[in-house]
């Protein structure tokens, strides 16, 4: 199947399935027009795609080979230059175009920026959004864009969806203010922990849409990153907490977000790489 708005690039070591047929379509977002400190989240898809190289299709965890698994990879969606709002429908139209063909189907955003995580959002209509990250992306809006990735929270919000985030250990006041008006729940980076993850998420409406900003884990994990912070969560914090909403919660999509670098092999994407492999193998398991 076309997408209007797609083209073909580097894909995963195999792109099993048509995507009306898949389970699970891959969607790069190769889109770091509004990046406010370290650059190449463009490069984001394709190094996470070229890491997964690097990695045993069987997750060993699950006794699950995610390369049996009905995968898609529909490639990237082309960029509006510097123009966020405009890239983010393109983002959307591919993801409605795709569930037109397939309703059933779980998109997996690969980027790029924060930013675009709002055209997926967009067109699933999730009810809740559970997000892993250390900013809280709640701004009005920064250097006069509504859309910049640092309010992408703000507007998910707006569309009348549920939140809780974790990993969180930077925002301003006026965030901060905003989350508790708003009943946006948040835990800091220092006071996660599995139980206060599962008590937020538990009496959250489905389908569920899980977004991983990488800069939510640790430094040393990710340096390779937007707009990076010390202080983060550890590997298996987020992929116990991912497992918990595959078995628990119906999703409704899954991504991960703000990947940079400039070299194949980045700590970074194969991070990136492997949470990727968890998530899908998680799924796969049921
Ligand atoms: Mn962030």
């Amino acid at each position: 199947m076309d997408f209007l708005y797609t083209y073909e690039t580097l894909k995963l070591e195999f792109p099993l399935a048509e995507p009306e047929d898949a389970r699970f379509v891959i969607l790069g977002v190769p889109f770091d027009g509004t990046t406010s400190f370290k650059p190449g989240a463009r490069f984001g898809p394709t190094l996470i795609r070229h890491a997964t190289l690097n990695l045993e299709s069987y997750v060993l965890d699950y006794d699950v080979d995610i390369a049996e698994l009905p995968i898609a990879d529909i490639g990237d969606v082309a960029v509006v230059a510097g123009d966020p709002r405009k890239t983010a429908d393109r983002v959307r139209e591919t993801v409605e175009e795709l569930k037109r063909a397939n309703p059933s189907v779980i998109p997996i955003l690969l980027g790029g920026e924060h930013s675009q995580t709002l055209g997926a959002v967009e067109a699933l209509k999730p009810k809740s959004y559970v997000v892993f990250d250390a900013h809280l992306d709640l701004r009005e809006s920064y250097e006069d864009n509504p859309y910049n990735h640092a309010c992408v929270a703000r507007r998910i919000a707006e569309l009348g969806v549920k939140e809780a985030m974790f990993g969180i250990r930077s925002g301003t006041r006026e965030e901060v203010a905003y989350a508790e008006e708003s009943g946006i729940q948040w835990v800091h980076a220092r006071d996660y922990s599995f139980d206060a993850f599962v008590e937020l998420v538990k009496p959250l409406p489905e389908p569920v849409y899980i977004s991983i900003d990488i800069d939510a884990f640790d430094l040393s994990l990710v340096p390779s990153t937007g707009t990076p912070e010390a202080g983060g969560l550890r590997f298996w914090d987020v992929v116990e907490a991912v497992e918990w909403l595959v078995e628990n919660k119906r999703i409704a999509g899954f991504d991960i977000m703000e990947v940079a670098g400039s070299e194949l092999g980045d700590v970074t994407a194969l991070t990136a790489a492997k949470l990727l492999f968890h998530f899908i193998g998680a799924m796969g398991r049921l």
